[in-house]
């Protein structure tokens, strides 16, 4: 009974249907699934198919949107009970696109991912100045700085920004990713990982804070 609730959760969840995601949620806490099953076997379950089929171009970016709107429909209905019940997060990242660039989609995308992967995600945004990075560090303690850049002329913000963090004395990891980026720039200006997409990014960071 409970994995057949579990099963339509992540069914829903691929298809985009955010309504039934959020009603199967409340169903599966009605009947007294475990949070953290709905969540690990449901949702989070559901979004790492989905990533995994986006790596292949299998889906493309419109259905990885829906399918995290549903994601998100029925984390409203967890959120309040995972805060009750002190479930911890994988980890802590802070994401945010570069000075100077305010493509956000592709951002918005792996944050939609890292979340729907377990991770407690603090958006900063776009147009982030190296300091604003720094600060954040320092207001949130996260694990994972995470940076996009969509520009070619805006890659170079990403040097300063590590440049920066390094100059602040800040323990913290560092992935990079957008369209113009390589893992050898990656490599060059001292990060620590790069993602080429949303599905990797979260692959990387599952590997960094094993
Ligand atoms: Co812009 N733009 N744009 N733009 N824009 C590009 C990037 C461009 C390639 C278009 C082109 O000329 N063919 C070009 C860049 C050229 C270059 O530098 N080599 C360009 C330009 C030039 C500009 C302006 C300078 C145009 C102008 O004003 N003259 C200007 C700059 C504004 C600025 O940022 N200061 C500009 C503005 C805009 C809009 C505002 C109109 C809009 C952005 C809207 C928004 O983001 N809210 C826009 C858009 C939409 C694009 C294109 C068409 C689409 C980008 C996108 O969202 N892709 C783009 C052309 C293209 O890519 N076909 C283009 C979908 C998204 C899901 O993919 O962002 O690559 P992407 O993210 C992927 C991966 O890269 C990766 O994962 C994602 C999912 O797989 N990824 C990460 C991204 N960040 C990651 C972080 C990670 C890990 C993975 O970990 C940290």
């Amino acid at each position: 009974m409970d994995e057949e609730i579990l099963n339509s959760i992540k069914e829903n969840l691929m298809k985009g249907k955010a309504n039934e995601v959020k009603e199967l949620c409340e169903e599966a806490i009605e009947k007294k699934i475990p949070i953290e099953q709905i969540l690990s076997e449901g949702l989070i379950s559901a979004m790492g198919i989905i990533g995994a089929k986006f790596k292949k171009n299998e889906v493309y970016v419109p259905e990885v949107l829906i399918a995290a709107r549903a994601m998100n429909s029925g984390m409203t209905v967890l959120k309040p009970l995972l805060k009750e019940a002190k479930i911890k997060a994988k980890g802590k990242i802070c994401i945010g696109t570069v000075k100077g660039d305010l493509h956000d989609i592709g951002k918005n995308l792996v944050s939609m991912m890292l979340e729907g992967a377990g991770y407690e995600v603090i958006d900063l945004g776009v147009n982030v100045d190296p300091d604003k990075f720094v600060t954040a560090v320092k207001e949130h303690n996260p694990d994972i700085i995470a940076m996009s850049a969509l520009l070619t002329t805006t890659m170079g913000a990403m040097k300063t920004t590590i440049e920066t963090l390094n100059a602040a004395n800040v323990e913290v990891k560092i992935i990079v990713g957008g369209a113009p980026l390589t893992d050898s720039f990656a490599t060059e200006i001292g990060a620590d990982g790069y993602a080429a997409d949303a599905a990797s990014a979260v692959d990387i960071a599952d590997k960094m804070v094993a």
